[in-house]
């Protein structure tokens, strides 16, 4: 039904086709290795990108609430379209739109933003009361277009703005890992917030109950609503080193996977590490199983948890790289998003161990 309606009026929508790149770099200079964090976007304005202006459009869709046709008239008188022609045109539209049996709903949101969401008018995530049943189903029939009008926040940042793992020559005399340039393109270090992420799915460092707690599982909880703990208490529980899946609801992300990583604070031993490394795999096996192709990772069990962060890093992308050595065709993207700037740092300096890059001919020489 979304496509028939997209079909429909696809040409009242703002164009999307590609225009030229531009890139806000802000470069990150580790040791022998450079990581490029390109916010590229579409068109170099800022102000007058397509899509940063659809993206407004759609927003503010969030907040048109008219839903009948006598509205869509008015809407349109005040946006000083009522010339015959244009309500000759919108006339048409609504009756074409009728004879496909498109909702009124659908017809208000796509006259007034170009965008198309034709279960809108049944979802309401911000509140408890609902059947989350039936808004995940609603959510995740929705085009991305049609999804970023329920996001909880307007900063979001899509996958296309979070450059992929770059390393420069000469970051490779010391690896744990063979070079491989395919697998340096499904990598990404990315540091901010992770709720802000526009991807499938982003991992959630919960505790065992799944009904929130503090650090990136409160953050996560407050972006997505109410929804997600009410789907989260269906779920009875995660065990240490498991995970397990829910909507994102007002995330940008469209799923969450939530994983349990051990509690370090007694020390990390052999059952600590096996567990750490458990959740990347289990939550990497989750995001394939459901279609996910773009993941984002916290740095797990390393805050209130208290799993040394310069240990974790090791499990971490050791297990990534196992994953990806595998299963390489089933994703396209795993970003580490890191918080603080110590694990930044942390990342930035181990990364090459596991992607390295390809070695310099001094390092090959010095080999012979
Ligand atoms: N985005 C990305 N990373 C974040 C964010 C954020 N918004 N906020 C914090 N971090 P923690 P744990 C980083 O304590 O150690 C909760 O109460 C943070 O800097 O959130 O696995 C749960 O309910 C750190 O690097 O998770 C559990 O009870 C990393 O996320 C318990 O904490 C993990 O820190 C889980 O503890």
């Amino acid at each position: 039904m979304a496509l028939q309606i997209s079909a429909l009026f696809s040409y009242l929508r703002a164009p999307l086709g590609p225009g030229p790149l531009s890139r806000v770099c802000a470069d990150f200079q580790g040791p022998g290795v450079r990581f490029k964090h390109m916010f590229s976007h579409l068109g170099g304005n800022q102000a007058t990108s397509p899509v940063r202006g659809h993206i407004k459009a759609a927003l503010r869709a969030e907040k048109f609430s008219t839903t009948t046709a006598t509205a869509i008239w008015k809407s349109s008188q005040v946006k000083g379209s009522s010339s015959p022609r244009g309500t000759r045109g919108w006339l048409g539209k609504v009756a074409l739109g009728a004879a496909l049996g498109v909702s009124t709903v659908a017809l208000v949101q796509s006259l007034h933003t170009g965008t198309v969401t034709a279960m809108a008018g049944k979802v309401n995530l911000n509140s408890a009361e609902g059947d989350w049943k039936k808004t995940k189903d609603n959510l995740l029939s929705l085009s991305v277009k049609d999804r970023r009008q329920h996001y909880s926040t307007a900063n979001f940042v899509p996958l296309e703005a979070v450059s992929v793992w770059t390393p420069t020559a000469g970051s490779s005399e010391q690896t744990l890992c063979q070079r491989n340039e395919k697998l340096d393109q499904k990598i990404s270090l990315y540091s901010g917030d992770i709720t802000k992420l526009e991807v499938d799915a982003i991992v959630n460092a919960a505790n065992k109950t799944l009904l929130g707690g503090g650090g990136v599982d409160g953050a996560i909880h407050r972006a997505a609503g109410p929804m997600l703990k009410k789907e989260c208490a269906s779920l009875h529980g995660c065990e240490t080193g498991e995970a397990k899946i829910t909507c994102g609801y007002r995330l940008p992300a469209k799923y969450v996977i939530h994983t349990v990583g051990p509690i370090a604070q007694g020390g990390v031993g052999e059952e600590e590490k096996k567990a750490l490394r458990s959740c990347y795999k289990n939550s990497l096996t989750t995001a394939t199983k459901n279609a996910a192709r773009s993941v984002a990772f916290p740095c797990i069990s390393t805050g209130v948890y208290g799993y040394p962060p310069e240990q974790a890093v090791h499990e971490a992308l050791a297990t990534v790289r196992e994953y990806l050595d595998e299963h390489h065709d089933k994703l396209d993207r795993v970003i580490f998003c890191v918080f603080l700037p110590t694990d930044k740092e942390l990342y930035l300096q181990t990364l090459p161990l596991y992607f390295p890059a390809a070695p310099t001919e001094a390092t090959v020489k010095s080999k012979l």
